[in-house]
């Protein structure tokens, strides 16, 4: 590539990225209205936290020469489906379940897959609901389909899965296998406690659907 090559490039992802951005704003609105009217009408808050990102030109670029999708941005849009993410943090493993089904619903929303650890958690204990799916922006030039992947956990999920996210870059993925064995134990740890928490919560509310409408 020359300079010059390299710089139209990057204008052009810079370009693509700002639709990802888009596409994170309009599912940031849709949880939102999730969350405020279920608080509205039920006067209890299922999502604790709605983030979300968008990979930078650099660490797209990155993961494109890891997975060997090159630069053609057709493919990167096909196969690369966490350029644009969001995170969900609920209170209960429920309330994951109830969000995630109730976005999914959702007309324009298109679910291409859906990886459940929660019900069939990493060997490393790692839990979450990951979703990819699509949904429209309308630019200028009309409508577009996004792609984003949606993870959705409780706060104790949450709270796990950062410290081993930091562990894991601390040790360069090469983590001491007593550690290992101490985050799979911490792991089992919040499963119990987000069990506990949630019959608590039952018992507090009279009833399991604390999500039904
Ligand atoms: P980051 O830094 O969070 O963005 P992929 O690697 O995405 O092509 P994969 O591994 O099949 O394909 O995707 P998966 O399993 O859906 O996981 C994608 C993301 O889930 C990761 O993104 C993490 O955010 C999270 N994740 C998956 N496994 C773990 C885990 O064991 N521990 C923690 N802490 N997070 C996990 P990235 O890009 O790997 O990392």
């Amino acid at each position: 590539f020359t300079g010059q090559e390299l710089e139209a490039l990057r204008r052009s992802l810079q370009g693509m990225l700002l639709e990802y951005k888009f596409a994170t704003r309009e599912v940031e609105t849709k949880l939102a209205v999730l969350r405020d009217e279920f608080k509205q009408l039920h006067d209890y808050n299922p999502i604790e936290h709605i983030s979300t990102r968008v990979k930078t030109v650099d660490s797209l670029l990155n993961k494109a020469e890891r997975k060997g999708v090159g630069l053609d941005l057709p493919r990167i849009r096909r196969e690369i489906t966490d350029i644009a993410g969001a995170r969900v943090t609920c209170s209960f493993v429920t309330d994951v379940y109830r969000t995630f089904d109730l976005l999914a619903a959702q007309d324009d929303i298109t679910l291409l897959e859906v990886k459940d650890y929660i019900a069939h958690p990493k060997p490393n204990g790692y839990k979450s609901l990951h979703a990819i799916i699509t949904l429209p922006i309308y630019l200028s030039s009309g409508r577009r389909d996004v792609t984003l992947e949606i993870q959705l956990r409780t706060i104790a999920m949450d709270f796990w899965a950062s410290l081993e996210h930091k562990i894991h870059y601390k040790y360069d993925g090469d983590v001491p296998s007593g550690m290992l064995a101490e985050l799979k134990d911490a792991a089992d740890t919040a499963a119990e406690l987000d069990q506990r928490m949630e019959r608590l919560h039952r018992e507090l509310h009279g009833g399991p659907g604390i999500l039904t409408a």
